[in-house]
């Protein structure tokens, strides 16, 4: 286990003994020890354990320092499995209910009784809630409606979950001898941030085996349906997936038809009926004429594609890549052969927001400088938290400048063929000021400005602050707009718009922060944006090495948002993003 993980693990113990009802000095002492241990250095952290020396570092003792052993060597612990046991499952799941802490929720059990979700909802709606000390019809409200979006958030699933779920069971369906090709569909293909459930797409000779085996894959909990040519099933990780074999013949068009969006679909169902034509997932046929469109497939009349492009060229369109396809215009732009060459993964030669282990990262410097080496990067930019963000272990103006010098050095070495840039991710200030003084900022390749405290401001506040900080010159791009977590945490109230003009008018660009969890700004806001002239900055917000691959995800919602080469800044070459920023630095 890492470091990270074994910090994580002792602040879930806090938590959990909280929720119990424990004494508070003993939840203390869990919560504080994990962030002792986060404050070390990794190396440092690893020594001491490979000394048996961990308990010589300030907030760990002798019972703490056994766990964190255990951990270190088993990946397990006994503790923390008993500990979990005792606990009613469903006053663990509360936890995730918004607005409901530790304290409440142990309050709630034992003065209410309540043990599960429903049961609280319940006594909400029975207004005892509202009646118990410490509680009022505000609180009670508030978990109301916290439930309520928690039942909302749990349907779905965020996009790089859904893939890696998806990844094995589309290789497996491809490596049975019956199927001749098999695709995902659904919004997975169409890289939406969110998805509901997996979809699969087969051409299949034989249906059966086919059947069998996706039912009975390793990762189904349930068959929730089975049919002569379709299934789907309930997995263990709590996805839905749904399997539909058709005919060769037939497989673009089904493909076409289950990648959606059902919005996109009613507009090409419209044009197919304004050109005589009918168009479903089973083919492209004369509307005139006896039989179902099933029964039509396939005659005379009937259009044969083997692909999705045969579909559109069959009704006067270009091809449109599936991550277009929600019915915002993009058949409009494809009758006018409009649809532009979308920015791609091989496009990306570098990244600018990236935390090392002198922030809350888990990888130092020269390992993030290695890794982006192995991407074939040639640039990798290095943003840790300003020193306002205490509880990220924000730097302060002289750690700021250490690292400066360390990434100067490293550069001169010329260990690694990527070129390490020298950024911060500054924290914007209630007030719109930047963490750090202009002579600090000064010493930069670039600044990346960010909300981390506050979150509570009004729109108008929120929207002036964030404003402010675009018209520093030394903001060079405004970090993860919103500040919202996909299916965790709402966004800020912030009118984005307001903030996208105050963004071109100062020369700012604005990250896509592409961390799988965040998405941010929203894919919908870019392509009204970017056509404005507004730069767009594909940031993974990498905490580790691993983290670095989400710019796959990056990629994804930029090509949602219409998004190009040319508008991406990380598309370019090493020398040309050396001249933009100094160009950036030349505002001043
Ligand atoms: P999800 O699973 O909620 O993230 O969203 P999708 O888009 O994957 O939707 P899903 O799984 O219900 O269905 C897959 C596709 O099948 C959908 O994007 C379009 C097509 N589809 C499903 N039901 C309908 C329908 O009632 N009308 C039309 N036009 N298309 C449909
Ligand atoms: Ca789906
Ligand atoms: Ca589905
Ligand atoms: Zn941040």
């Amino acid at each position: 286990m890492t470091k990270n993980e074994i910090a994580d693990v002792l602040a879930e113990i806090g938590l959990l003994m909280e929720l119990k009802g424990e004494n508070p000095f003993k939840v203390r002492a869990y919560s504080s020890g994990a962030r002792a241990i986060e404050a070390i250095e990794k190396e440092e952290f690893e020594k001491l354990l490979a000394e048996g020396r961990i308990q010589s570092v300030k907030g760990i003792g002798e019972a703490l320092a056994a766990k964190i052993a255990e951990l270190n060597a088993t990946g397990r612990l006994e503790f923390l499995d008993r500990l979990k046991a005792s606990i009613a499952p469903g006053l663990v799941d509360m936890l995730k209910i918004p607005g409901l802490g530790p304290k409440k929720i142990a309050a709630l059990g034992q003065v209410l009784g309540v043990t599960t979700v429903a049961e609280l909802e319940k006594a909400c709606k029975d207004g005892k809630v509202a009646a118990l000390a410490g509680f009022g019809d505000k609180t009670q409200e508030k978990i109301l409606a916290g439930i309520r979006t928690r039942e909302a958030y749990s349907l779905r699933h965020i996009w790089w979950t859904a893939s890696d779920v998806a990844a094995p069971i589309l290789a497996g369906l491809r490596g049975l001898p019956q199927v001749n090709r098999a695709e995902t569909a659904g919004s997975l293909r169409r890289g939406l941030e969110t998805v509901g459930d997996l979809d699969f797409i087969v051409a299949a000779t034989d249906i059966g085996p086919v059947v069998e085996w996706f039912t009975g894959q390793a990762g189904v909990k349930e068959v929730t349906a089975r049919g002569d040519t379709k299934a789907s099933v309930r997995l263990r990780s709590g996805m839905q997936a749904d399997l539909r074999i058709i005919p060769e013949s037939q497989f673009a068009f089904a493909l076409h038809h289950f990648t959606g969006s059902k919005d996109h679909n009613v507009q090409m169902r419209q044009r197919a009926l304004d050109r005589g034509m009918s168009l479903s997932e089973w083919g492209l046929v004369p509307s005139a004429g006896e039989g179902t469109a099933k029964e039509k497939a396939g005659r005379s009349g009937s259009v044969a594609a083997h692909d999705e492009k045969a579909i559109f060229a069959a009704l006067g369109l270009g091809y449109i890549p599936p991550e277009l396809r929600e019915g915002m215009g993009e058949i409009e732009a494809a009758e006018r052969g409009e649809i532009p060459r979308l920015v791609e993964l091989g496009d990306i030669r570098g990244a600018f927001h990236n935390h090392t282990t002198e922030s809350d990262g888990s990888n130092t410097l020269a390992e993030l400088a290695a890794a982006a080496q192995k991407l074939g990067w040639e640039y990798i930019g290095i943003a840790d938290h300003s020193k306002s963000s205490r509880q990220a272990n924000g730097l302060t103006e002289e750690r700021l400048l250490g690292q400066i010098r360390e990434i100067g050095s490293l550069n001169a070495s010329r260990k690694y063929g990527t070129r390490v840039l020298a950024g911060t991710e500054c924290d914007i200030l209630p007030d719109g000021r930047l963490d750090f003084e202009d002579s600090v900022l000064a010493r930069l390749d670039y600044v990346v400005a960010s909300i981390h405290s506050v979150f509570s401001q009004d729109e108008a506040v929120m929207t002036a602050r964030i404003i402010r900080a675009l018209e520093n010159p030394r903001t060079t791009m405004l970090g993860h707009l919103s500040g919202r977590i996909l299916l965790e945490r709402e966004p800020y109230k912030v009118d984005a718009q307001k903030v996208i003009d105050a963004a071109i008018a100062n020369g700012v660009a604005i990250e896509l922060n592409a961390s799988p969890y965040r998405l941010d700004m929203d894919w919908r806001f870019w392509r009204r944006a970017a056509g404005r002239g507004l730069e767009c900055a594909i940031n993974p917000d990498a905490h580790d090495t691993a983290g670095l691959d989400h710019v796959r995800a990056g990629v994804n919602s930029a090509r949602k948002g219409w998004l190009t080469r040319e508008n991406v800044v990380n598309t370019l070459p090493l020398a040309k993003v050396l001249s933009w920023l100094e160009r950036k630095r030349g505002r001043k």
